[in-house]
């Protein structure tokens, strides 16, 4: 037998210590209510006991928090009970803390990214006072780095230290708000006998046949000398072997034959088999049970050196793909927020812009089952760091044994899982030492390299031989080859967003690029949620306060000053520096689209955040889509038309990632700004599925007159690219360029934007009118005579005059025909869009 009982309830919180600037709290108040799992952030807010550290300035009084001690106490009730073995186990505790029952101390833990498993047998029957102390975890990173030697870090936060969520301690996204508390379950366990230990299933297919060989280790209480029985099931085949007594493991195999493939989302279905193993005595008694689902599915990463470098090619079930990612960070500062729910909400997220793959980002966590089993369900790869970010790691004690543990365990918790394909060393650990003035710093203490390339790669070919492990992101494959070299392996592009013009990605031709992106700030409301700045300005205290980045606003500016109009106020700032956000990372996307099969991927930093803030997410703080997100859906269609310069001059390149062969006319014009057709041309194009074919344009049809005020378009069937041949700062964009009809439907409102003249990056921030709602599209090109359909899912009626004009409904247009006047603080910059200029808001 084995009887589980979860010990939620009845938990209640108390400082033990409090750090200096803790202002007006209670110390002799009444104990806080906490809830488990969770952290003591969350159970001050719900006890009405602070202010919301994502609004405001606020975190930036609240850092006491996380620099105090505190006790997480409930009574513990124990009955009599015929097991030989009572546990009590905690799935994650943060992270460095006391454990103790009535006052005797059980355990000492320091390390939030591995359970605990305590033993109570003996303990007499009757409530007990179960208390965790978690002490401040800065002071112990402080205390083992006087102990080990202090090693360089990109950021000033001892993070590297200690094993805890390295962006807790604030990144160049996320606010610093040091958590404690139990962040994980915590459960009674009482079993007698034995128990299934770690449950390894190694799940591999061959011509249709699943293999699934289940190692099992096996924990006996008392003598073990008695004979036990494991068997393992899915569907109707099913495995029982006997273990011998003492012994303490056993490997069951499965041939499960005529299984169904697990593909990604786009490439096939998602066939998910129920996987059961049972531990019985030896008259067949259950003792212990466990399941999972597993998929069927082989994966590899090519990386066989070429004539061009070292390829980084991912090949599942045996067809070779583009990895068309997202980097994921924590979807909250406070794990115990992130619902099965909100992962389901933004994976599909992914999903539905035709992400294939998420990096699971190495400042963050090892994330929850319900995260990789969603992945499991929705066909996305899982490219998992272990966490390692930004910073040289010591591998001397304690810090060394810690990592093993936490390592071991989560290779094995994560294994059943089809989606996750790739473990990964560390981020940006073995760039930074070498290109980051490390090495002097270190002059010659540890740095974790015995991480990635031993300790690391060891535990992965022991415990889980199916799944890839690369060293590092960036890595080239060879300690001989500069780890960021863009034409071996994984590769971080940052020059880009940090030093040069987004057009700069064109300089690179990198194999796979692990990292790369462009910041914009959240969503309007997102932001308008959380700063309450009067007047509001890019560069006001609240702004500022949710804008991490180094130089993080210059950047914004100085990424766009060459190719946008200049923002005449916060409205437009906030308009052009998100549809800025989106040119630039999607400029970055179609030209490594383009370079396939050279390259073979790419991960745009960074899907989401974890809290309100102007960052490289695509997805803002609040879960809304900002303009990025509806780029990048269509930078990564698998069917992508884009025009690019090639040596010979401009050339169509079509990518197909699709299924299907894509075949046809490519019909090309160049038109002037009034539709005239200025030349035309056209060619039969046929591209197999994962093929790539570029045409080079004829000299005449590129040869534009009028730099200005002339376009290209290639359209290869319900695919479009345009090519404009200036800046849009340059552009002449009628400002007259386009009606606008809403109609009332059923679920919402229907915008016709019907364009009489060119139209550029059409957004329709309905967010502004209604904070839940979403355009279906954004980011939209319109030529003359083309109309497009907007939908919105709101309550904001049609007729509401607001839909039509800025600041809902923005173009650059808007911008660039201006009249050059000063609008009055409050005045809509609708004035410039409608046919009449300096008209004011319209109905439709
Ligand atoms: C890389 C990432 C993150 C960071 C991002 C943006 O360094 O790995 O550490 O947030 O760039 O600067």
């Amino acid at each position: 037998m084995r009887e589980i009982t979860a010990v939620h309830d009845g938990w209640q919180l108390t400082p033990v210590r409090l750090a200096a600037g803790a202002p007006g709290w209670p110390t002799t108040a009444a104990p806080v209510p906490a809830t488990v799992p969770g952290c003591v952030h969350t159970d001050l807010l719900a006890a009405g006991l602070l202010e919301d550290p994502y609004l405001d300035s606020n975190e930036q009084t609240q850092h006491w928090i996380g620099d105090s001690d505190w006790r997480y106490t409930t009574r513990l009730a124990l009955v009599a009970s015929p097991a030989d073995r009572t546990e009590i186990v905690f799935d994650g505790l943060d992270t460095v803390a006391e454990v103790s029952l009535n006052g005797r101390l059980l355990a000492r833990t320091r390390n939030m990214h591995r359970g605990h498993r305590i033993d109570l047998t003996g303990q007499s029957p009757g409530e007990h006072e179960l208390s965790v102390v978690f002490r401040a975890a800065r002071d112990h990173a402080l205390a083992v780095r006087d102990q080990v030697g202090e090693r360089p870090n990109v950021y000033d936060e001892p993070f590297q230290y200690i094993r805890k969520m390295a962006c807790n301690f604030g990144w160049d996204w996320g606010p610093t708000l040091l958590t404690a508390g139990i962040w994980k379950d915590v459960r009674l366990e009482r079993w007698s006998l034995a128990r299934l230990g770690r449950v390894r299933p190694q799940v591999t297919v061959d011509q249709g046949t699943g293999e699934v060989l289940v190692l099992v280790d096996l924990e006996r209480a008392g003598d073990g000398d008695e004979d036990l029985l494991v068997s393992a099931r899915i569907g109707d085949v099913s495995t029982t072997v006997t273990v011998p007594a003492g012994e303490l493991s056993a490997r069951v195999r499965l041939s499960v034959p005529d299984v169904e493939l697990w593909w990604p989302h786009d490439m096939g279905a998602q066939p998910l088999y129920d996987l059961a193993v049972r531990l019985a005595d030896r008259d067949g008694e259950a003792l212990d049970e466990w399941s999972r689902r597993v998929g069927f599915r082989t994966v590899e990463v090519r990386t066989t050196r070429d004539e061009h470098g070292t390829p980084f090619t991912s090949v599942v079930n045996g067809t070779e793909i583009f990895v068309r990612g997202v980097n994921w960070i924590p979807d909250d500062c406070f794990p115990s927020r992130i619902t099965p729910d909100r992962l389901r909400a933004r994976a599909r997220q992914a999903v539905e812009a035709n992400v294939n793959l998420l990096r699971v980002w190495g400042g963050g966590m090892y994330e929850s089952d319900d995260f990789y089993s969603v992945c499991d369900e929705l066909g996305i790869l899982v490219w998992q760091d272990f966490l390692f970010a930004c910073s040289a790691y010591p591998e001397e004690a304690p810090l060394w044994d810690e990592v093993a543990a936490e390592a071991e365990e989560n290779v094995v918790r994560l294994m059943p899982h089809p989606s996750l394909v790739l473990w990964c060393g560390n981020n940006e650990n073995i760039w930074g030492h070498e290109d980051w003035g490390w090495k002097e710093e270190l002059g010659g203490r540890t740095w974790g390299r015995g991480y990635y390339t031993d300790l690391l790669p060891g535990i992965v070919a022991e415990l889980d031989a199916t799944r890839v492990y690369w060293p590092g992101s960036p890595y080239s494959g060879s300690e001989h080859i500069h780890p960021n070299d863009p034409a071996h392996g994984a590769t971080h592009i940052w020059t880009v967003w940090n030093e040069l013009d987004y057009a700069e990605y064109r300089a690179y031709a990198p194999r796979f690029v692990a990292e790369f992106g462009f910041q914009g700030p959240p969503n309007w409301s997102t932001l308008t949620r959380a700063v309450h700045d009067d007047p509001l300005l890019p560069d006001s205290a609240g702004v500022l306060a949710h804008q991490k980045a180094d130089d993080g606003n210059g950047k914004l500016a100085r990424g766009m000053a060459s190719h946008l109009p200049e923002p005449r106020d916060t409205d437009d700032w906030h308009y052009l520096t998100q549809l800025n956000q989106a040119r630039a990372v999607t400029f970055g996307l179609e030209h490594f689209r383009s370079l396939a099969p050279l390259c073979r991927g790419a991960i745009v930093w960074q899907l989401n955040d974890c809290w309100p803030v102007t960052s490289w997410a695509a997805i803002d703080g609040d879960g809304g889509r900002k303009p990025l997100w509806y780029a990048m859906r269509r930078a990564y269609a698998a069917r992508l038309l884009t025009v690019q310069p090639r040596p010979g001059g401009l050339a169509v390149v079509a990518v197909n990632d699709g299924r299907d062969p894509w075949a046809g006319r490519v019909r090309l014009q160049r038109l002037s700004f009034d539709g005239t057709v200025l030349a035309e041309d056209s060619a039969d194009a046929s591209v197999a599925p994962g093929a790539t074919v570029t045409l080079d344009l004829p000299a005449d049809l590129v040869a534009c007159g009028e730099r200005t005020s002339e376009v290209l378009v290639a359209a290869f069937g319900t695919e479009r690219a345009l090519w404009f041949f200036a800046e849009d700062r340059e552009l002449d964009l009628p400002c007259a360029a386009f009606s606008v009809a809403a109609a009332q439907r059923q679920d919402g409102v229907e915008l016709t934007v019907t364009a009489t003249g060119p139209v550029r990056g059409l957004v329709v921030q309905a967010d502004r009118l209604d904070p839940e709602a979403e355009a279906d599209d954004q980011v939209i090109d319109l030529l003359p005579g083309e109309a497009r359909v907007v939908r919105i899912a709101t309550d904001v009626p049609a007729d509401d005059p607001r839909w039509v004009v800025a600041p809902v409904l923005r173009t650059v247009n808007d911008i660039v025909r201006a009249p050059r006047r000063q609008r009055a603080q409050g005045e809509p910059a609708a004035a410039a869009t409608r046919d009449d200029p300096l008209a004011g808001p319209r109905p439709a």
